[in-house]
């Protein structure tokens, strides 16, 4: 095998990892999407160091077909913003079904979308479908599910550094590759508004299935 170095392990005995995991299983717990944000701000360093932590995932073929694109810009805050507005309107006004818009009714979403202005960033993840290297074009793989896994990185990522998120998904999001002047061979996959949560921020009273919902083992 060529190139390969020694893996380092983080060596924890068979208590250490089970106190870790519940840890863990706790802390993570306690994330929720956050609709209300301060505006209050988050340095530049931070959300590097998240986005990094993002694009440290697994991806296809060690391809990292992502792009990260970090906006502070009220101006352009502004833009998407207004841009997304104008595909939600469409969305709740006859785009999505009756029973959409009912499974919906929990989390009192509507059109508007302050958030996308208050927020002191919005990380938009872009998908590369394939590279473009002296004029051929490579094509990227298991592109969704590396940036998908990506995108779950950078979300803990958030939570660890105390920080809110929503996973906002204004569809369709073709406005953002115009608006963020992307090339030709991105797609926008997910806008992250990151920050703090507003002041007496409220989240919906929903509850996440247990073990037995979502395990299957398969023991001798
Ligand atoms: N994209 C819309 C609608 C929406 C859809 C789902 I599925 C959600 O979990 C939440 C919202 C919006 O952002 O309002």
């Amino acid at each position: 095998m060529n190139n390969h170095i020694p893996y380092i392990q983080i060596d924890f005995d068979s208590e250490e990892s089970k106190i870790k995991s519940q840890d863990y299983y706790t802390f993570m717990e306690r994330r929720r999407s956050i609709r209300t944000f301060s505006d209050k701000p988050v340095s530049k360093e931070v959300i590097e160091n998240i986005i990094m932590t993002a694009s440290s995932a697994p991806s296809g073929a060690h391809k990292q077909p992502w792009t990260f694109c970090a906006v502070s810009s009220q101006e352009i805050k502004q833009q998407i913003r207004k841009a997304a507005e104008e595909e939600e309107y469409e969305n709740y006004h006859g785009r999505m079904s009756d029973t959409w818009l009912k499974d919906l009714e929990i989390f009192g979403t509507d059109w508007h979308k302050p958030f996308l202005e208050i927020a002191p960033w919005l990380i938009v993840v872009f998908k590369r479908a394939y590279e473009e290297i002296e004029g051929t074009r490579h094509k990227n793989y298991y592109v969704n599910e590396s940036v998908g896994i990506a995108s779950g990185f950078l979300l803990t990522a958030i939570h660890q550094a105390g920080l809110v998120s929503l996973t906002h998904t204004p569809s369709p999001m073709n406005f953002l590759q115009k608006v963020l002047n992307r090339p030709e061979n991105e797609r926008a996959f997910l806008l992250v508004p990151v920050g703090y949560p507003a002041e007496n921020t409220v989240v919906p009273d929903i509850q996440r299935k247990g073990k037995e919902e979502v395990i299957v083992f398969y023991n001798d």
